[in-house]
């Protein structure tokens, strides 16, 4: 599918750089990273010659600023990294990003550490981020900056004398204002992000959310329209904030997984579980995830339905991440010792209940259990989108399995008619859509899978791209339908 052609020359710019740094017996090497939003953006950017702005992920390295130069040369379009200090890293990325807006918009606030150092560090950052987009920029190129890293980079540019048209992405959710109202420089980040020609959102409860914030918090903001387009007059500035719910590249999930080397794949891993029905759960280790939650809910539905015994296997699947920080790794201690209560306690001869893996899988072997899984359970506290729920709809090629999902995943907003929809905290309710899920008829799988699957086509991450551009640059709104979300 084609991507929208911008009139202008796009300059993306997010906290990490779409590339992976690989060490090759001691030598470092840097390839192009893979992902929804750079298969997206990459034509776009190539189209038109565009730049790609970011961290590489490592502490400053003059050595890599050269690697990643020539990787351009592989990527087709320009990636211009910014130098980020240990100090840098420790405060902006570790501190303020992650141990204040990440938790605090996951309604997670007592996992919050507001300390004003971490706040000095991000400006300066940002700052630099700022700094960067002016010195490679062209007066008539369209930024557009992704996600909460990088809230304050208009703003700053803005006082830079920078005119451009800037667009801002934020791809977690944004929380109620009660729990908005908490951060302590919440004016001053509502201001910033006004800086912003247009700001989206996943989802209309995310976009409701900050438009609530905003009225109780700057009084002279005038919003307009109620739709998935709003506007928001403030200082002479018309800023425009939408709702654009992410996607994946549908047709290449749904083309790989038919794939001779998928299917094989799938039927072996199925084969070391026979006669049983596999229930999937994928996540990065993370505590939005809700992955004790998740395997407390497992447990109670071992305990209370003997059908269940022998008869459904576990596959969890954590992808290491953030393994540095001391949550995390007290998260992945508590993930293991629920696994091994729960196997300690029921495995029999010839049945595991869970099969636990903590790694990244390649690409072949994820589609593989997309595929083989009768069962996704995608239950996270709170998360911007979700696109393993996507994915694994992508991937459902005999469109006979079940999707049970979380209330508090953005994705909710447009599978809750296909999928058994579930509050994560409650331990009997997940458990019972276990149960159903385990007991539904093969008619009714195939009609909720073959809804969601047509739901997942329709807006796939090209329409995301497109949509999102296209409000960028239209003259008016009007042209847009109220549930363009
Ligand atoms: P994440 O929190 O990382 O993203 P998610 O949307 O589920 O969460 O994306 C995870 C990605 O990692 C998926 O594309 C998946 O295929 C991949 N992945 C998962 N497990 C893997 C494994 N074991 N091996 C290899 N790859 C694996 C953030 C927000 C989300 C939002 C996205 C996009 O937190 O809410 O949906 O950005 O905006």
């Amino acid at each position: 599918m084609n991507v929208q052609k911008t009139p202008k020359r796009l300059i993306a710019v997010s906290n990490r750089l779409p590339i992976r740094i690989v060490n090759d017996g001691g030598e470092k090497r840097v390839v192009p990273g893979a992902g929804g939003l750079v298969t997206a953006l990459a034509p776009v950017l190539r189209d038109r010659g565009g730049i790609w702005i970011g961290w590489s992920g490592a502490p400053h390295d003059p050595d890599l600023s050269g690697l990643i130069h020539q990787a351009s040369k592989k990527t087709g379009y320009h990636l211009k990294a910014i130098p980020l200090s240990e100090e840098d890293i420790k405060l902006y990325y570790h501190g303020f990003s992650n141990e204040i807006i990440w938790p605090l918009f996951h309604d997670l606030q007592t996992r919050c550490r507001f300390k004003p150092s971490y706040w000095y560090q991000y400006l300066n950052v940002n700052k630099k981020f700022a700094e960067a987009i002016r010195q490679n920029a062209g007066p008539k190129d369209y930024i557009w900056v992704h996600d909460y890293h990088l809230m304050h980079v208009a703003f700053l540019m803005r006082e830079m004398g920078c005119t451009q048209k800037i667009g801002f992405f934020l791809h977690i959710p944004f929380p109620p204002m009660d729990i908005f109202l908490k951060l302590p420089w919440r004016k001053k980040v509502l201001e910033a992000l006004l800086q912003y020609d247009l700001i989206g959102f996943q989802t209309m409860r995310d976009k409701r959310h900050f438009l609530n914030s905003l009225s109780q918090l700057i009084r002279e903001v005038k919003i307009r329209g109620r739709g998935s387009i709003s506007s928001v007059d403030f200082k002479g500035r018309s800023i425009r904030i939408g709702a654009f719910p992410i996607s994946i590249d549908y047709q290449s999930f749904a083309r790989d997984s038919s794939s001779k080397e998928v299917a094989e794949a799938a039927w072996y891993l199925h084969e070391a579980l026979p006669e049983r029905q596999v229930i999937l759960g994928v996540d990065r280790l993370d505590y939005t995830k809700g992955i004790p939650e998740r395997l407390c809910a497992f447990k109670n539905a071992l305990e209370h339905y003997e059908e269940l015994r022998g008869n459904v296997s576990l596959v969890q699947v954590v992808v290491p991440s953030r393994e540095e920080v001391p949550e995390y790794q007290e998260l992945k201690a508590e993930i293991e010792r629920l696994v091994g209560e729960i196997n300690g306690r029921f495995t029999t001869s010839g049945w595991i209940p869970i099969h636990y893996l903590y790694r990244s899988l390649d690409r072949t072997e994820l589609l593989a259990y997309y595929r083989l899984a009768e069962i996704a359970l995608i239950t996270p506290l709170k998360d911007g989108m979700n696109l393993v729920a996507k994915e694994y709809c992508a991937c459902n090629l005999d469109e006979k399995g079940v999707l049970i999902l979380s209330e508090f995943a953005g994705a909710a907003a447009q599978l809750h008619r296909g999928a058994i929809m579930v509050n994560p905290y409650d331990v009997e309710g997940v458990s019972k859509a276990i149960l159903k899920a385990y007991r539904m008829p093969y008619e009714e799988r195939v009609k909720r899978m073959k809804h969601l699957r047509r739901v997942v086509k329709r807006k796939d991450i090209f329409w995301w791209v497109n949509t999102f551009l296209k409000t960028a640059f239209a003259k008016d709104l009007t042209a847009f339908p109220v549930g363009v979300a």
